[in-house]
């Protein structure tokens, strides 16, 4: 992270809400506002299917994934029920990552509709965090006509715990400071690897808040769960250590981005420093031996709005002059939406090396 905030870590985890009932909903018109659950057909209770999913409206009946099929009948007959289109479901799984991905290098997938975002060296502090975070919310809703839920804060876990706390649409944000007053009133469950049976035995001992595990004697914690009693006490302090996985497609991609200290709108000097960018990604592809194909631009606005566009060339080649051609080409589209540009980048893909092959090559 840049400014005074160094090595301080700041996580985002997304969350799409009801996903597959959101995406159904959206495919029908007719079903807008009435309760909908994927699954399986109930026949009139009779139906041995389970509850995959089911949307806000249904869950007012007190039905919930996981679910038999029958029992929700018996709570909404008339609910709509569908079963699950999983092409479908995946299509559109795929898309939204391929929009989160664009906003960190550091990005995970987890399922088919939550993902973590490292965006610690995108962002200054935790404000700006949330701006990039109702930008991510904007470019979902605008592009695939679906909410999601994004908590923003120093790890994986309470990121995770944070998107949770506000759904559906919601957006929730805590800081370093705030990490322990916002975990110590919730309930236990909603602590990671804490399911029925632990939350029963851990009431038995009087524990139902994360305030009252943390608080909690860890040495007897140690002995009635073993290695997880202790890390439970740590993650009730919000301790928790563990990165966000790299992008997936590093190897099949060459890549490199720019974030400005101060936003720029000069545009002669930010195509300068896209050819000073395409010149790293050269001289890179040159020490690997690797031709390209693709080139993909990437540009993020003031207002943390990103686009990514790409151009497929005709042959194979690893010519500079080609390279920054074609990337300027693809950013000179962008100078008429907005002037202040924050970031650059440049990637190529569709790689092969002097013999055809696939290379291997390591980093982003
Ligand atoms: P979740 O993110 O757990 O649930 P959700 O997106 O439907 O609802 P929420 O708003 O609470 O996030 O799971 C994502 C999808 O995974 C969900 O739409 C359906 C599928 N799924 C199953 O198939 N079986 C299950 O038991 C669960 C929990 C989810
Ligand atoms: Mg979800």
């Amino acid at each position: 992270m840049k400014n005074s905030s160094e090595n301080k870590h700041v996580i985002l985890h997304v969350d799409m809400d009801h996903f597959f009932s959101a995406i159904e909903e959206r495919e029908h018109q007719r079903f807008k506002g009435k309760p909908v659950v994927v699954g399986a057909d109930p026949q009139e209770g009779k139906g041995r299917g389970v509850v995959k999913t089911c949307n806000y409206e249904s869950r007012k009946f007190g039905i919930h994934s996981g679910m038999p099929i029958s029992k929700a009948w018996q709570l909404c007959p008339n609910a709509i029920y569908v079963n699950a289109n999983y092409p479908l479901y995946n299509e559109v799984s795929k898309r939204i990552m391929d929009i989160l991905r664009k906003y960190s290098n550091k990005f995970q997938q987890w399922g088919s509709d939550e993902a973590f975002l490292d965006i610690s060296s995108e962002i200054g502090d935790f404000e700006e965090a949330t701006q990039f975070a109702v930008c991510i919310k904007h470019d979902i809703l605008w592009n695939e006509r679906l909410t999601c839920s994004i908590g923003v804060a120093p790890n994986k876990l309470v990121a995770k715990i944070a998107s949770d706390f506000q759904k559906p649409d919601g957006l929730t944000v805590v800081t370093e400071d705030e990490m322990e007053s916002f975990l110590s009133p919730l309930s236990v469950r909603k602590m990671l690897g804490i399911g029925e049976k632990t939350e029963r035995k851990l009431n038995r001992m009087g524990i139902k808040t994360i305030g009252d595990l943390g608080s909690y004697d860890v040495s007897t914690l140690g002995k009635k769960f073993g290695v997880m009693g202790k890390r439970f006490h740590q993650w009730a302090h919000g301790i928790y250590v563990s990165e966000v996985g790299k992008r997936k497609d590093a190897r099949k991609s060459l890549g490199h981005e720019k974030t400005f200290i101060t936003d720029i709108e000069d545009q002669e000097l930010i195509m300068k420093k896209m050819d000073d960018i395409c010149r790293r990604i050269y001289e890179r592809a040159v020490k690997y031996g690797i031709l390209f194909k693709t080139v993909t631009v990437k540009i993020r606005f003031a207002d943390f709005q990103t686009f990514t566009h790409g151009k497929t060339l005709s042959v194979f080649t690893n010519c500079l002059q080609e390279l920054q051609k074609t990337a300027r080409d693809l950013a000179e589209g962008y100078f008429r939406k907005k002037n202040q540009f924050r970031l650059i980048g440049v990637r190529v893909s569709h790689l092969k090396d002097s013999k055809g092959q696939i290379p291997l090559i390591d980093g982003n």
